[in-house]
């Protein structure tokens, strides 16, 4: 079956789901669970009732879309990503595949075509980790990777948990979140590196995703005045932390190639001009597709922290809050995309490529066959509101997908 999704209505609803949390500059601000982004599930469960679909929502507040097949005893074929945004990021990281799939409904509709599979359309609570850690939480649960009464549990910065915030906005389902079983999963998203775009090409067959972890670290010293404190009395946290970012950017410049490291978040207290940190905690992200090099890192910044607490004369704190191991996508899928890829954009027109951002197709890799679509992020830009991709090359992005999904599902 060749499908030819309906740009136009794709992109209004591109247009008018980014209306959500718009910012000035272009952006988006729809963390998990905020108002703006209860905002979105409402326009997507509304959406997705009006494409005929059943809605589920679970009690991780995944919003599942299901489509019946001609044989509905069948494991269904599910593609999807997230509406979560970072705190002022992108309007393309997400969107792209759950209105994706949604397309691909209206498009199945308009021609009137059955397929074998049932297929589900559906958008993952929290993928961006940014107020509730760790990310992926509601496609993590569904893996089977964290307990439901875990992920509720967690704390944003002001005390609220994820469960009281989920009942908040309404959306805590009662569908159990949990394995079951799938087909397949496929999942379109922009790159958010360089790579498509350098190479001007409009589609990625992603082969995999990098594995990371996660640190939550933590230096304590003593507060004291700025001024009369001598040098040699002083236990500053801040002065110990610095030394490990420092560590951090040099362990990223070893090991294996593709290592990187980041300390992305970082909490100053008392942070007063006249007076030494007391506290400072602080995150630590490292990821590569070789595990063992992920493994090395962490271990290497574990001996830093102790090294500088020693030095500085603080103490010192590190939990690793999220190890996820890369591992390659299924030959099967990679293959259904790379088809679809040729028969959409020609044998010129596409790379395949691993991911160094995390997804929610990492969790599904676990429980079942899982592919992905790059699109091309414009100067690899992303997780800010400069994010951008050509919509021609979304479409073409969607395109793929859809064939992929219909050549799994059994569409004729
Ligand atoms: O961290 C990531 O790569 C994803 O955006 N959650
Ligand atoms: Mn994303
Ligand atoms: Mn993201």
């Amino acid at each position: 079956m060749n499908v030819a999704l309906d740009d136009e209505r794709f992109r209004q609803r591109f247009e008018a789901l980014n209306e959500i949390g718009a910012t000035e500059r272009g952006g988006v601000n729809r963390p998990s669970l905020s108002a703006a982004n209860k905002e979105a599930r409402d326009k997507l469960v509304t959406w997705f009732a009006d494409a005929g679909l059943d809605v589920v929502v679970d009690e991780m507040g995944n919003i599942f879309g299901r489509r019946d097949g001609t044989d509905d005893s069948l494991a269904p074929v599910m593609v999807g990503s997230h509406v979560d945004s970072q705190y002022n990021g992108g309007r393309f990281d997400g969107v792209i595949g759950v209105l994706a799939g949604l397309e691909l409904i209206e498009t199945l509709n308009d021609r009137d075509v059955r397929t074998e599979r049932p297929i589900e359309v559906v958008s993952w609570s929290n993928e961006e980790g940014v107020r509730f850690q760790p990310d992926m939480l509601g496609s993590g649960v569904f893996a089977g990777r964290f307990d439901t009464e875990y992920a509720h549990s967690l704390e944003d910065k002001e005390g609220e948990t994820f469960g009281e915030e989920l009942r908040r906005i309404g959306y805590e389902g009662e569908t159990p979140c949990e394995p079951r079983s799938l087909h397949c999963y496929f999942e379109l998203h922009v790159e958010q590196g360089p790579y498509l775009d350098e190479a001007d090409l409009s589609v990625g067959v992603v082969e995999g995703v990098y594995g990371f972890s996660w640190l939550n670290a933590a230096f304590e010293g003593s507060a004291d005045h700025a001024g009369p404190t001598p040098m040699h009395l002083r236990y500053d946290a801040l002065v110990a932390t610095s030394d490990v970012v420092q560590a951090v950017r040099r362990i990223a410049g070893t090991g294996s190639e593709d290592l990187v490291g980041t300390v992305g978040s970082l909490d100053v207290r008392p942070n007063s001009i006249n007076v030494i940190p007391e506290r400072v905690e602080f995150t630590v992200d490292f990821r590569s597709y070789d595990n063992a090099v992920v493994e090395a890192a962490v271990e290497r910044v574990g001996r830093e922290i102790e090294w500088a607490a020693e030095r500085e004369g603080v103490e010192w704190e590190c939990e690793e809050i999220m190890r996820l191991d890369a591992d390659p996508f299924a030959d099967e899928c990679i293959e259904t995309v790379e088809r679809a890829a040729e028969r959409v954009v020609g044998e010129d027109g596409y790379a395949r490529l691993v991911s160094g951002a995390g997804h929610d197709a990492n969790y599904l890799n676990k429980i079942c066959p899982t592919g992905m679509v790059f699109v091309p992020s414009v100067d690899g830009i992303s997780h800010v509101e400069e994010e951008y991709t050509e919509w021609d090359d979304v479409v073409a992005g969607a395109n793929v997908l859809a064939h992929a999904v219909v050549e799994k599902a059994g569409g004729k």
